[in-house]
């Protein structure tokens, strides 16, 4: 088998394909409308049926919940919503026996504030903890004038010492403070117990803030609207990423992806080249940002930002770097309804286009629940429909301040919420959507009864997914050619090349309802369809048809 793949170096993380299960919206196997742990189990095949290589596990830890999960109380137990130790060693090796490998998430910028090392540094300036976290003593306010992700300072004042601690998400997810050796000892000891039991990698939530700026100086004002850009990419992150390899990683075959949040392009390399050994990849926030206006609210968005995305990726990571494709997770709106069209008429085709760029673009992909079966946003009509405490506290900030009408706040949550990803996964037309017995945490999309697991055959959405996933695996140069943007301005053609010296691809995709024609070139003949969305036209150069997919190998 060769090692090295157009240039390539070949791991078995380049060439997966993963599949992320937010397990609270999963399966529900006991009726108490949370999904869980046995019921991700029972569903493992459904999964497998896919032909997926990984699965993401969010947060399964024992927490309070008030971000769902990721605010871990006990990074050694499970949730006990969840179920328990035996139902994720269960999961984990039913998954191995069915050749599927599990990542599960490490959140360790911060914790819950109801964790022993908090309530133990929270107790008195001179605890053996108190320096597990990052206290200030204030002066007349906060130490600085730093704004939490999600709203308000991000110091808290705690009444039992006068002090402040820095919260870079909410107030119940105080940060560690990663300068303390003591601290980074227990991350790397908890990263090899779950190692030890057998997982296979991490994703690492917003690892980028993980080493903060000891000046604590105030926001520069171009950086007052996303924080991020300053929070990121602290002086010893590199450091430290490189002490997590060594003290945990190294010895075992892992598969690592770190959330690149407020990470720019330009410092992405310094993250991911093999040859620092700090991660293997990370997720960059390009494509989900394209309707993302300089606040953060939406904005409508332009295909020519899209691809824009993967020429500059392609341009800015050589090959030492290996990037990742996604269009959505636990934090994004659904694809078809963000990028495509949910209404009846084209929500099929639209999905099964998203799913297509998403497959064979390069970079290892990651396929969030319930895409496969192109579920679409929620209705939301009232603030009192949230879970998410982004949604809610973004509430507080815009409506209650008199910032923005309730019209407006839910327009934006309409685009952008966080929870559209998160109402139950749709198994059957019956009753919640088949996810629970009970009565689910968060309300089921009224679609369900039309859009759910029950058809996963022949020309299905899951189907197309199964057969894409295959195609990929099938051709390296899906894997590891070149990308190259055919149309970088067309507002409606997306239409790239993906090529090897040994295989030619050719993909065009519609991203809209008129027909669009790709003018073949005279020295580039139309090849094959290998695979398409409609039924194979008489002739490979006919327009294509509203949001058809097709791919060519040339
Ligand atoms: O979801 C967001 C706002 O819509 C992002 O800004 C998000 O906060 C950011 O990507 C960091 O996300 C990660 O850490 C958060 C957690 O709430 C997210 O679910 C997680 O993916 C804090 O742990
Ligand atoms: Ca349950």
């Amino acid at each position: 088998m060769d090692t090295v793949i157009n240039g390539y170096r070949r791991r078995w993380w380049k060439e997966a394909v993963v599949y992320q299960v937010y397990p609270r919206a999963f399966y529900d196997s006991n009726g108490d409308g949370i999904g869980d742990l046995e019921g991700l189990r029972l569903k493992l095949p459904y999964i497998k049926g896919l032909g997926v290589d990984v699965i993401w596990l969010s947060p399964h830890f024992d927490s309070p919940n008030a971000d769902n999960g990721y605010d871990i109380r006990d990074y050694r137990k499970v949730m006990a919503e969840f179920g328990t130790m035996d139902d994720f060693d269960a999961v984990l090796t039913e998954a191995h026996a069915l050749g599927l490998r599990l990542i599960i998430d490490l959140v360790v910028n911060h914790t819950s504030d109801e964790h022993a090392w908090f309530t133990e540094s929270r107790s008195s300036q001179t605890n053996e903890k108190r320096d597990y976290y990052i206290w200030r003593p204030g002066n007349d306010g906060p130490p600085n004038d730093w704004t939490s992700i999600f709203g308000g300072s991000a110091w808290t004042l705690d009444a039992a010492t006068g002090d402040y601690y820095l919260h870079l998400f909410d107030p119940k997810q105080p940060d560690l403070n990663w300068e303390n050796p003591k601290v980074r000892a227990q991350v790397y000891a908890l990263m090899r117990f779950w190692l030890d039991k057998g997982v296979d990698g991490f994703r690492m939530d917003v690892i980028p803030f993980i080493s903060k700026d000891q000046e604590f100086s105030d926001l520069p004002a171009e950086h007052a609207a996303r924080p991020q850009f300053v929070y990121a990419n602290g002086p010893r992150v590199h450091e430290f990423l490189q002490e997590m390899r060594s003290e945990a990683l190294a010895p075992y075959d892992t598969m690592t992806v770190g959330e690149a949040f407020g990470i720019t392009p330009q410092q992405v390399p310094n993250f991911v080249d093999e040859r620092h050994g700090e991660l293997d990849m990370v997720f960059q926030f390009g494509a989900v940002e394209v309707d993302r206006g300089a606040d953060g609210r939406w904005v409508p968005w332009k295909l020519a930002d899209l691809k824009a995305v993967f020429s500059r990726q392609e341009k800015q990571l050589d090959r030492h770097c290996w990037p990742t494709v996604f269009f959505s997770n636990h934090d994004n709106p659904r694809i078809v309804s963000r990028y495509g069209d949910d209404g009846p008429e084209w929500r099929v085709k639209s999905a099964k286009t998203m799913a297509a760029l998403l497959l064979t673009m390069k970079g290892t992909p990651f396929i969030y629940q319930g895409d496969e079966l192109g579920m679409t946003n929620f209705p939301f009509s009232d603030i009192s429909q949230f879970n998410d405490i982004w949604a809610r506290n973004a509430y507080r900030d815009e409506v209650e301040s008199g910032r923005y009408s309730v019209a407006d706040f839910l327009m934006n949550q309409n685009h952008l919420s966080r929870d559209h990803a998160r109402t139950p996964m749709q198994w059957t037309s019956g009753t919640n959507a088949g996810f629970t017995t009970g009565t689910p945490w968060l309300s089921v999309n009224p679609n369900y009864r039309e859009i759910n697991a029950e058809d996963v055959g022949d020309g299905s959405i899951y189907a197309w997914y199964a057969d894409l996933i295959h195609l990929r695996r099938s051709h390296p140069a899906l894997v590891y050619g070149d990308y190259l943007d055919l149309m970088p301005d067309h507002p409606r053609l997306f239409a790239y090349r993906r090529t090897t010296e040994a295989e030619d691809f050719l993909i065009l995709l519609n991203f809209g309802p008129d027909e669009q024609t790709f003018q073949f070139p005279m020295n580039f003949p139309p090849g094959d369809i290998v695979l398409g969305n409609y039924p194979a036209p008489a002739n490979g150069s006919e327009p294509l048809r509203g949001w058809e997919a097709r791919i060519y190998r040339l």
